[in-house]
């Protein structure tokens, strides 16, 4: 470009001519970079909020689109309300020693149901299954609980159908072993005779820790506990002179066991069961004992059960 007065060459961000002193019509003022980078950012923010809001609205129709299509998903979000899906939950936390690792994954997927109705929308189907896995998995256990309750009831049944035991019940006795002096014997029948003179002594060296006596019914009976006179009960001497029971273990036909403690003293000794058993016969070991001061023989004179 050119003066317009002296014809010499000017630039365009020049306001007047350096050579003429004239004014440059053409004169453009330089622009600030300043401005520049402004307007560059003001652009790029607008581009980015645009974007934004466009992804939003793109995404919403999305969704609403595929909720028309698939109506499982509106069903999904009714399942998650079934009062089942709670009561599993519920279940499972009462009874912790059933929780397994299956189980356990019911209470967390029913949590996200809820809190996140938008994620569980746009996968339908898979959500749909895991409910429908919840709700086998529920009425799994609902079945095995009923049939648990029954089997109790079953058996509270059973064992209220027998009788109680009376000692006439008793048609039997046995023993590990019995000491036998000249005419005087010590069998395990000497327990139930009625007479606390008499009695059942072990005959093993020692003092017969593990020796025992069943004694044996014409049936099966309900026993709520038993009356025991332990040692020799003749008199105080011969009682402390021989060995007496301290512990007993208590076995039921059933192989259930109940293990009892017992005082050093003569007189009978009650022992009643925290849950009366049902059983045909009932196995009395020795498992320790009150040492005697003369002899190693331990002995039992009676035992009433009832
Ligand atoms: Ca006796």
């Amino acid at each position: 470009m050119y003066c317009e007065r002296c014809g010499q060459p000017i630039q365009e961000n020049e306001p007047v001519c350096r050579f003429c002193g004239a004014q440059n019509n053409y004169y453009k003022p330089p622009t600030d970079p300043r401005k520049k980078k402004i307007v560059l950012l003001l652009v790029i923010f607008l581009g980015v909020v645009i974007l934004t809001i466009g992804a939003i609205l793109g995404w919403n129709a999305l969704s609403k689109k595929q909720d028309k299509e698939d109506p499982s998903s509106s069903s999904v979000e009714e399942s998650s309300s079934v009062p089942l899906v709670q009561d599993s939950s519920s279940q499972i936390s009462s009874e912790p020693e059933k929780e397994d690792p299956e189980t356990s994954e019911v209470k967390p997927g029913a949590d996200e149901s809820s809190a996140a109705p938008e994620e569980e929308s746009s996968q339908p189907e898979e959500s749909a299954s895991s409910i429908g896995e919840q709700v086998t998995e529920t009425s799994d256990s609902k079945a095995e609980q009923e049939s648990e309750s029954s089997a109790a009831q079953e058996s509270e049944e059973e064992s209220s159908s027998y009788p109680a035991i009376d000692m006439t019940d008793i048609v039997s006795t046995t023993e590990s072993s019995y000491l036998k002096e000249s005419d005087l014997h010590y069998p395990a029948s000497s327990t139930i005779d009625g007479d606390p003179a008499t009695g059942w002594s072990e005959d093993v060296s020692g003092y017969g820790e593990g020796e025992w006596i069943v004694l044996s019914f014409d049936g099966t009976y309900i026993i709520s506990g038993l009356r025991i006179a332990t040692g020799l009960q003749t008199d105080s001497d011969r009682y402390f002179n021989n060995a007496r029971p301290r512990q007993i273990l208590l076995t039921f036909s059933d192989g259930s066991e109940i293990t009892a403690d017992l005082e050093d003293r003569m007189g009978y000794q009650n022992i009643e069961f925290e849950q009366p058993v049902a059983s045909n016969n009932l196995k009395v070991t020795i498992s320790a004992v009150y040492r005697g001061s003369k002899y190693e023989d331990t002995l039992i004179s009676e035992i009433e059960l009832y």
